[in-house]
């Protein structure tokens, strides 16, 4: 009983922060803009035979259709109504994907749009995904229904200026966007309802966008409301796991720790803060890394969803700033997504995008709002090709062998300490997690030549990074480990990859 009861506590207490991956499963990956059909297919052909625990999926929720720019991403930031309908697919598709994933494994997070609607300049008419009549001016989305009484106009009419107000932050108007009124038990209760019928489906939890203009106490009488998983795929009493988009630099008035009770929150400064050491910029050096998590004034590990990009900052919205890594940057990403994957900070997601014609005008991406790779607004397959990356301009990062075996590194090494530090002091580091992988960077522009403690059993490894161990043949560099776990380790500083990995599942 005793035991039960304590048992029962530590299940409650973890509950919302529990990703409820399956056993093993430590990152999931974000597939933004990708069409529910191949999403699907993703999970069976990829995600799980590769040990991805889930993925990040776009607003699934009918959005405005915007024509001026033509089909913008962002447009599926502006809610109409709650039908699950848009250019990644209908309700039918939508359900398909979250059962075909669930089966093998693969969990699916819904990208929650609950703090607004669409922008207050949105007009009028049917201009939606799904056709549902909307108009903007007075405040009217019959297809919900939320009307004039919905919104936040009596407290703020106008927009977000000043970041130091709270008050504004959370009551006025995030770019334009209209700002529902989630004090109001009707709003949170619509809001809940289109969770629940997510929930109900079968999704694992959801990405909160916009969290921060928010409520924390609204946040909550929202998820209060919401059901545990659907026990298909789930155990009894399964709560869903909340990430809370919550952009916390330093220096404005909103915390990310008063979000803390809710769930987790996005730790913007950890891919400002890893781009900016990987670049070298501002006297930072990869030495410097070995206090990387709450040393460098992250939220607790155990509150934290981190990742190097995400969709707004690898194109100049939101914040992080040019120091951001993107797959623009191929060679220092690859090194930053193996630091994340190899170190055992925060919950990982890793960003998956698809290419787009970048065109720079006075340092900024005019190009910034161009949607995903379609024919006349019809988003494209995700086509596969033979060496296993994917055409039609999706990039699918999480393809790349360093990336989806620093994934595989990532599981092997679930629970291990963080152990045999090294660094010379500059660039070149290395590290352990307990007796089950060992990663070194080579950073500097000079070679690295060292031999190390591994902290791994003797024999002969596959270095992950530069190949992968097909049976018992590698088709990369091989690393030997000693008796004594001590193994030499030698990184041009002009490879391509500059970083070795090794691990319990790639010994020979
Ligand atoms: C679009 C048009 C607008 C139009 C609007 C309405 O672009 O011109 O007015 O429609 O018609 C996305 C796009 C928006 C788009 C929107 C709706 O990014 O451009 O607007 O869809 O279609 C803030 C929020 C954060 C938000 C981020 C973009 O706090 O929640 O802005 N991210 C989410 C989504 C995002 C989406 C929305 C929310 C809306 O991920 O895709 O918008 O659903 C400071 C604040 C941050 C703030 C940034 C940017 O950051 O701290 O909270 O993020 O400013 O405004 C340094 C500072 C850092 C600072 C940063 C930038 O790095 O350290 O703190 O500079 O100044």
């Amino acid at each position: 009983m005793k035991f039960f009861l304590l048992a029962s506590l530590i299940g409650f207490c973890w509950a919302q922060y529990d990703p409820q991956t399956q056993y093993g499963r430590t990152a999931i990956v974000h597939l933004f803009e990708w069409r529910w059909v191949d999403i699907a297919k993703e999970c069976e052909r990829y995600l799980a035979p590769k040990g991805f625990g889930g993925v990040q999926v776009s607003p699934p929720n009918e959005n405005i259709v915007v024509n001026n720019p033509s089909r913008p991403w962002w447009e599926r930031y502006q809610p109409i109504s709650y039908k699950i309908c848009t250019r990644s697919g209908n309700e039918d598709e939508f359900k398909d994907m979250v059962t075909r994933c669930n089966n093998v494994g693969v969990r699916i997070y819904v990208d929650a749009v609950i703090n607004h609607m669409c922008g207050a300049g949105g007009g009028a008419g049917t201009s939606s995904t799904c056709g549902s009549y909307y108009n903007a001016n007075n405040r009217d989305f019959p297809s919900v229904p939320y009307s004039g009484w919905d919104f936040n106009d009596g407290k703020c009419d106008g927009e977000i200026y000043n970041y130091n107000d709270a008050n504004q932050v959370r009551n006025c108007r995030l770019t334009g966007l209209l700002d529902l009124a989630l004090e109001k038990d009707y709003v949170r209760t619509t809001v809940a309802n289109y969770m629940n019928r997510l929930i109900d489906i079968g999704v694992a939890g959801f990405r909160l966008d916009a969290a921060k203009h928010m409520w924390p106490g609204d946040i909550k009488a929202v998820l209060d409301k919401l059901h545990n998983l659907n026990t298909r795929w789930f155990s009894q009493g399964s709560r869903p796991f909340i990430f809370q988009e919550v952009i916390d630099l330093g220096g404005e008035a909103i915390k990310s720790s008063e979000y803390f009770g809710n769930g987790r929150v996005t730790e913007f400064k950890y891919g400002a803060k890893l781009g900016t050491v990987i670049r070298k910029w501002n006297g930072e050096k990869m030495a410097y890394l070995k206090n990387w998590g709450e040393g460098w004034g992250f939220v607790p590990s155990d509150r934290a969803l981190v990742f190097v990009d995400n969709h707004d900052n690898q194109r100049g919205h939101g914040a992080g700033g040019a120091s951001i890594l993107t797959f623009w940057d191929a060679r220092m990403y690859k090194m930053a997504v193996g630091f994340m994957l190899a170190h055992p900070y925060g919950f990982t997601r890793v960003m998956s995008s698809y290419r787009w014609a970048r065109n720079f005008q006075d340092g900024k991406d005019v190009n910034d709002w161009i949607g995903p790779p379609n024919n006349n607004g019809v988003t494209k397959e995700v086509t596969i090709n033979p060496d296993t990356t994917c055409g039609n301009d999706w990039v699918c990062e999480h393809r790349w062998r360093q990336i989806r075996n620093m994934v595989a590194f990532r599981n092997v090494v679930s629970g291990q300490p963080f152990s045999n530090w090294w660094d010379n002091g500059s660039n070149q580091v290395a590290f352990g997690r307990g007796n089950r992988g060992f990663i070194v960077f080579n950073n500097d522009d000079w070679a690295l030549s060292a031999t190390l403690q591994t902290g791994l059993p003797a024999g002969t490894y596959c270095d992950v990074i530069s190949g992968d161990k097909i049976n018992d043949y590698c088709t990369g560099a091989k690393v030997n480990v000693g008796s004594d776990g001590k193994a030499y380790f030698s990184i041009s500083n002009s490879a391509e990859d500059p970083f070795i990995a090794i691990h319990a599942e790639s010994k020979l």
